[in-house]
């Protein structure tokens, strides 16, 4: 509001006797005001948009933050979760399932992605996010850390038969707990095959065994990385297309049979406190 009384102020200066030169340098003020209140418009504009702006906390922390700013498309976004202390981290959200605002963490859809990979990869994240990745265990930690997320596991099989497995709270701990898993309040129709026997595991690869099992290497036997117990009732990270205990499988999806998927995508969003 104080631009414009300003404006005001030097409107009337104009008309009360001044000479020619104060009249230019008055006029001169005036459009550089005028330029100042554009640039501040743009600025506003910027920022009710989401843009980052210095000192201002306009950054979003997840997909929920984006798709509250105004931004309801599916795909690539920057976020900043606290926790990383301004840094960056690209993800993709989806603004489409269930009223949107999902961050999706892990997704396989065709093969095109080698999951039988590193503690270092698993820790750092790999593939493309447009397609089949990882989003990185210290990235999840980072996220699942600064507030209360749900998690929701949507399943496909290759006749096109879609489940969903919803658990009201999912967090993952720091690198000193070996992105330990803390998972409950399941609902859906996928059944669930991860709390039950995976809940309070550390997470394990073919070359850092956590898991459960003391005489077997989880991670080795199934190739994949995950929270292994002893070993697994859900083994989403696993080979693609094989059908064998090394395959994509969540247990309950079909009474415990050994029935291999063709998608899985893991998604997080904020729970409203
Ligand atoms: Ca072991």
């Amino acid at each position: 509001m104080a631009v414009p009384v300003i404006l005001l102020l030097l409107a009337l200066s104009l008309c009360t006797g001044v000479t020619s030169q104060q009249n230019n340098d008055l006029s001169t003020l005036v459009s550089m005001v005028q330029s100042l209140q554009q640039q501040m418009n743009v600025m506003q504009t910027a920022i009710d948009s989401g843009a980052k702006c210095n000192g201002v906390k306009v950054d979003p922390r997840n997909c929920k933050d984006v798709l509250e700013s105004g931004r309801n498309t599916s795909g690539k976004y920057l976020v900043y979760p606290p926790t990383l202390q301004g840094v960056a981290l690209p993800v993709m959200c989806d603004m489409e399932d269930d009223n949107g605002g999902w961050l999706i963490i892990q997704t396989r859809q065709d093969g095109s992605e080698n999951f039988f990979r590193s503690w270092k990869d698993y820790e750092d994240g790999f593939g493309n996010l447009t397609s089949e990745h990882w989003l990185g265990n210290k990235n999840i930690h980072a996220l699942t850390a600064s507030g209360l997320y749900e998690l929701r596991v949507v399943l496909e099989d290759f006749q096109g038969n879609r489940k969903v497995a919803n658990y009201r709270s999912f967090s993952v701990g720091d690198a000193s707990s070996k992105y330990r898993l803390s998972i409950d309040g399941y609902s859906g129709d996928a059944g669930d095959s991860l709390k039950f026997d995976h809940d309070g595991h550390a997470f394990s690869t073919a070359d850092a065994d956590n898991d459960g099992a003391q005489s077997v290497n989880c991670a080795q036997t199934h190739s994949g990385g995950y929270w292994y117990s002893d070993c697994f009732k859900s083994n989403i990270n696993g080979k693609y297309g094989v059908k064998a205990e090394t395959g994509i499988i969540w247990g309950s999806f079909k009474n415990w049979e050994l029935y291999v998927l063709k998608k899985t995508e893991m998604k997080i969003r904020p729970v409203p406190v």
